[in-house]
């Protein structure tokens, strides 16, 4: 799987309500803090429109021209404050977060559960308070791997001329930070690079706040938005939170698949079918109110904007035909690649297979049938055929 994202928070909050919406899997889900110990691993999507129908063509590899491409969902088990220092399961499983490349930060909206994820009654707690630690823990997280050897480490670098990003991104190689994030945070935090043994214990928390940042971008979700309060709901919008129903979600896309509804997950409604119980409808009927209201139950939208926006990839479709626009065997746009925006034809090639890459001659946008060369930049939606040598 190319792109990872996790859901993360406080026990409790809707993890795994959340994964099992995106992905369907069966996945424990009960109202008590820790239910989740193993990470759940799956398969979620992102939603574009596919390029078929624009072309007059039917993929079949899409919904009636929605397109689903697949990314990489990680559930992990709950947090709570001072995880770093071992608290609740401690932050072993913070190592889950390795390959993820951003999480949505799952914070239940309706105050009905403490910092730790103990039922309370609805609207009791204030869910601006859960918005923080979760940063704060990640960072703490980091900045003890990062301190475990930083005598030793950061003596050598003087000692023996090492490259100072290279050994900080070589320490924190297991949790998915690189050298260019390194390059980065240093840049911006100004830190003395000739005297890395001087730091002081809030320089190296302070690069590892900016490493965090940079590597695991985050977007807040605020869940249970069907129980609640109006007032709790618009104080996390207000810092950019999206307002989700991950139990409506799972509702949905269950109805949908027992054919009781159609529903395209991110659709803002769902079209009945004939038939249904008068409890059905009157549970259904809940759902299209608060879909009416939010533009659908935010799940796919956290998705999509996680991989969209926080992440900037591009949805790129390779193809061996490029008038049919399939591959040999005739499958009509069979595979979308998710690539950071600015990659090249190229880079395109190194994702399919390194040998492609290595052999590449030059790239066909399909479209057009233009040449393109391997500087050029690919945009959102391109369909390319890739020349390279055998
Ligand atoms: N009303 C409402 N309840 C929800 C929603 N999403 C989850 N829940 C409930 O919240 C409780 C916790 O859900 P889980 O998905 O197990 O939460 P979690 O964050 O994975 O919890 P841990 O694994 O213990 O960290 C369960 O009782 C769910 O049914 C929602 O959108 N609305
Ligand atoms: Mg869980």
């Amino acid at each position: 799987m190319s792109v990872s994202i996790a859901l993360a928070g406080k026990p409790n909050c809707g993890k795994s309500t959340f994964f099992k919406a995106a992905t369907l899997a069966n996945v424990e889900i009960a109202n008590y803090p820790f239910t989740t110990i193993d990470a759940n691993h799956g398969v979620a999507y992102v939603r574009t429109t596919c390029p078929c129908r624009e072309l007059k063509l039917n993929c079949g590899n899409c919904r009636d021209g929605v397109r689903f491409v697949p990314i990489g969902m990680i559930d992990v088990a709950g947090l709570v404050p001072d995880a770093h220092k071992g608290r609740g399961l401690g932050n072993a499983f913070l190592d889950n977060l390795r390959q993820a490349k951003a999480i949505i930060h799952v914070i239940d909206a309706s105050g009905g559960t403490d910092i730790e994820g103990a039922p309370v009654p609805v609207g009791s707690h204030n869910p601006l308070e859960d918005i923080k630690f979760l940063e704060h823990e990640i960072t703490m997280w980091l900045s003890g791997i990062l301190k475990r050897n930083w005598e030793r480490l950061s003596r050598k670098v003087q000692a023996e001329g090492l490259k100072l990003e290279e050994t900080i991104a070589g320490q924190l190689e297991g949790a998915g930070i690189t050298e260019a994030h390194v390059k980065t945070a240093l840049t911006r935090l100004k830190l003395p690079r000739d005297k890395p043994h001087m730091w002081t214990d809030e320089q190296i928390i302070e690069l590892s706040d900016m490493l965090r940042a940079e590597s695991k971008p985050l977007i807040f979700a605020a869940n249970k938005i069907d129980v609640a309060s109006q007032e709790n709901i618009e104080r996390l919008s207000k810092v950019g939170a999206i307002p989700i129903s991950a139990a409506a979600e799972v509702a949905l896309r269950l109805a949908d698949k027992t054919g009781a509804i159609k529903y395209i997950p991110g659709d803002a409604d769902f079209v009945e079918s004939p038939n249904l119980s008068g409890v059905q409808k009157e549970a259904l009927a809940k759902m299209r109110t608060l879909m009416k209201k939010y533009g659908g139950t935010g799940i796919q939208k956290c998705i999509n904007e996680t991989v969209f926006k926080l992440l900037d990839l591009i949805v790129v479709y390779p193809v061996e035909d490029e008038n049919r626009f399939t591959d040999k065997k005739g499958n009509m746009l069979p595979d979308a690649f998710l690539l950071k925006r600015g990659s090249t034809p190229k880079d395109l090639a190194f994702m399919i297979h390194t040998d492609i890459g290595k052999g590449f001659l030059y790239a066909v946008d399909a479209r057009t049938k233009m040449r393109l060369g391997e500087k050029h930049e690919l945009k959102n939606g391109d369909i390319v055929k890739i020349v390279a040598v055998k």
